[in-house]
């Protein structure tokens, strides 16, 4: 007995400094947990607010216990090497697009498919019901904890040189994609030249010439000011890709259930906060790149491009993705 308790003494000794932080001596005051989150967009950004609705909340549901601190604009990390280091615990969370997420895991693809949703109602009914779900639940094996879907509107093609009209338009241009082999084959479907690349480097990139286009929603197109030298939007809205907030597993684990519980909890209501701004951002991101002069016109055969694309449902997915975009087409 006497041994146990040296031994437990002898823990404490060793443990005591590492929690010591924001405790005061003597007092019974529950220490502080500082857990970071990094984001690659701006301040101001609808994801952005969504973070910080998250924050809010988890500080008000732990009475202060738990902060959790923002870093925008990619200060912590580009978002391959967040997602990387949210997994091996040295970033707590990230808010991402699910296209480089899908890298990390493959199932995720299922849920970004070429002209999956019908439309936004459609995709926030899968997300938001069992099937979105089963996917958050699914990162669990890679790391992760899946927290919550935000939006992130539908990404259409922009370039330095021309409006795009017909599929036969893009062939041989550059296009930036994100880091994921998804994309590389949805530009390659279209018989464009993929470039895989990190956010922060295509407006440079764009500038140079190295690459022709990219692809984005609105309020990127906006933010990251690629609008101003690459002056051509076609809308042709070729894919809705949700982005995700995820947990470390390793910095969950060492958190009671009740604090995971009410992080989840947090998270998942924060979704509000994130759509509403989008829905605003959306409209005023549109109007200030008209403003700006650039050229944006609506491709009116969607369907020659979903034609093209639709190869990438055998090429990219296996049987168990497959089945998967079976159910989500049959949500109604
Ligand atoms: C944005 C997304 C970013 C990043 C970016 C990109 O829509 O919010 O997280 O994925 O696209 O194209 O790299």
């Amino acid at each position: 007995m006497k041994k146990v308790l040296l031994a437990v003494m002898l823990l404490s000794l060793l443990v005591a400094p590492v929690f010591a932080a924001g405790q005061s001596e003597g007092t019974a005051a529950p220490k502080q947990v500082v857990l970071r989150l990094a984001d690659n967009q701006p301040l101001g950004y609808p994801t952005v607010l969504g973070d910080e609705a998250f924050a809010r909340l988890v500080g008000e549901y732990s009475n202060g216990r738990i902060k959790v601190e923002v870093y925008p604009q990619a200060q912590l990390a580009d978002e391959k090497s967040a997602i990387e280091q949210v997994q091996f615990g040295g970033i707590d969370f990230t808010r991402v697009s699910i296209s480089p997420l899908a890298s990390f895991q493959p199932l995720l693809n299922a849920l970004q498919m070429p002209y999956l949703y019908r439309d936004a109602d459609h995709m926030w009914k899968v997300l938001n019901g069992e099937i979105g779900q089963y996917f958050l639940d699914s990162m669990s094996d890679k790391g992760f904890v899946g927290l919550v879907y935000y939006d992130s509107g539908a990404r259409s093609f922009y370039n330095t040189k021309k409006p795009i009209y017909t599929v036969a338009d893009l062939k041989g241009m550059k296009i930036r994609v994100q880091e994921s082999a998804l994309m590389m084959g949805l530009v390659q479907a279209l018989g464009a030249v993929p470039t895989p690349m990190s956010y922060g480097d295509v407006y440079s990139a764009l500038q140079t010439g190295v690459i022709d286009g990219a692809e984005n929603n609105w309020p990127s197109y906006d933010s990251s000011s690629h609008y101003e030298v690459a002056k051509f939007y076609s809308i042709d809205q070729h894919t809705r890709v949700p982005e995700m907030i995820i947990a470390s597993k390793i910095s969950m684990d060492k958190l009671s259930a009740d604090d995971q519980a009410l992080i989840k909890k947090a998270a998942k209501e924060s979704q509000a906060v994130e759509v509403a701004a989008w829905a605003e951002y959306e409209k005023k991101s549109e109007a200030k790149v008209r403003a700006a002069g650039c050229q944006i016109n609506t491709i009116n055969d969607q369907a020659e491009f979903a034609a093209a694309m639709a190869p990438l449902y055998q090429s990219q997915l296996n049987a168990d993705q497959q089945a998967w975009v079976a159910k989500i087409k049959a949500v109604k």
